[in-house]
């Protein structure tokens, strides 16, 4: 016999109506989903920071590892950039090696879905650079945001290889806005992992010590706490695939055995190894990031690799000329 989930909804005061929408709408379609962006609330953008500290989990350490050298780079191929806008800013460490090499910079505009860690982030910024002006953005960076005027050209930052968790529909609807809001001869810095031996990228995504299967259950997590949701735990596994076809790593919560999760005043049935899936993270060669770029009208000006062609690093150019609706 399953409880109604009517009383735990009425226990929660505030409740996150486009959170609810999301989830009810992705447990509702076949196969099930969860949008990735659920991941990050305080105690998910903390796992996320402990996965840039895993031994397995190579993406972060890799463009820390190259970022000096590049910020040195554009610095004297863009001495005039007036304002940085960066696209899921996490704790802002590495907008900090470009801060530094951009003097001139005198605002920094950061977007984040995570509120209390977005502050957290930019109140630390600040006190280490009294004069920049930092704007925090709480919101998704998939819909257009309202920048601050700025005297100087913009440079928009998409460090982490964030691009890659979106769709390729998406990544190009999101570089297009991004073109259309910095303007023609607006410049983009964007992360993106490469595609390599499918068993370094499981490992990445799968740790030894499980911090990565924790921030995974941590939308389940959520999902409780925020929306009354009963599901047990425990019931759920974590999994990462390689999906051949697709070039990404996909993670899935595997379901257990067959049960139900109560939320909204719905039931949602997942039989035994059902899976919602809850994150892609696209593996792009440097030909096929550039393709995606250009067809959403950003040419590109230089791309660094690191050592082995572990991670790469690509600046774009908005030359415009492509038409989507938006
Ligand atoms: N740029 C940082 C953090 C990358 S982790 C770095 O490279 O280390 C991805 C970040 O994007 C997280 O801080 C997460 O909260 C944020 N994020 C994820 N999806 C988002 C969305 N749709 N809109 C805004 N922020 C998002
Ligand atoms: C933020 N993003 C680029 C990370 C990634 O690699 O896709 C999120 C992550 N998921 C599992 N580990 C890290």
């Amino acid at each position: 016999m399953i409880e109604p989930v009517i009383k735990d909804l009425c226990e929660h005061e505030v409740i996150d109506e486009a959170f609810l929408a999301d989830v009810v709408q992705g447990l509702s379609g076949w196969p099930k989903t969860l949008p990735c962006k659920y991941f990050y609330d305080q105690r998910g953008s903390e796992l996320f920071e402990q996965i840039c500290d895993v031994d397995e989990y190579y993406l972060t350490r890799t463009e820390m590892g190259m970022i000096d050298y590049v910020a040195r780079e554009m610095a004297q191929r863009l001495p005039h950039i007036g304002q940085i806008v960066e696209f899921g800013c996490g704790n802002c460490e590495k907008v900090q090696r470009l801060l530094d090499a951009h003097p001139q910079v005198d605002g920094f505009v950061a977007i984040d879905v995570s509120e209390t860690f977005l502050l957290e982030s930019v109140k630390n910024l600040s006190q280490r650079y009294p004069a920049l002006t930092v704007t925090p953005v709480v919101g998704d960076f998939m819909e257009a945001q309202p920048l601050p005027d700025t005297a100087g050209p913009r440079m928009g930052f998409f460090p982490g290889s964030t691009i890659g968790n979106l769709e390729a529909k998406d990544a190009r609807r999101f570089l297009y806005r991004v073109g259309r809001t910095l303007g023609e001869g607006g410049y983009l810095l964007v992360g993106v992992d490469t595609l390599k031996d499918r068993r370094i990228l499981l490992r990445a995504y799968d740790d030894a010590s499980g911090v990565t299967r924790e921030f995974n259950l941590n939308l389940l997590r959520r999902m409780q706490q925020e929306l009354g949701a009963e599901l047990t735990l425990e019931q759920f596994a974590h999994e990462a695939r390689f999906n051949e076809t697709k070039s990404r790593i996909e993670m899935h919560l595997r379901s257990l055995c067959d049960q139900f999760i109560a939320v909204g005043g719905k039931y949602f049935h997942l039989s035994k190894d059902e899976t919602i899936h809850t994150e892609n993270s696209h593996k792009y060669t440097v030909e096929r990031f550039q393709d995606l770029a250009a067809s959403a009208g950003w040419q590109s000006r230089r791309v660094w690799l690191a050592e082995d062609d572990m991670y790469s690093m690509h600046l774009l150019q908005y030359e415009g000329g492509v038409r989507m609706t938006d």
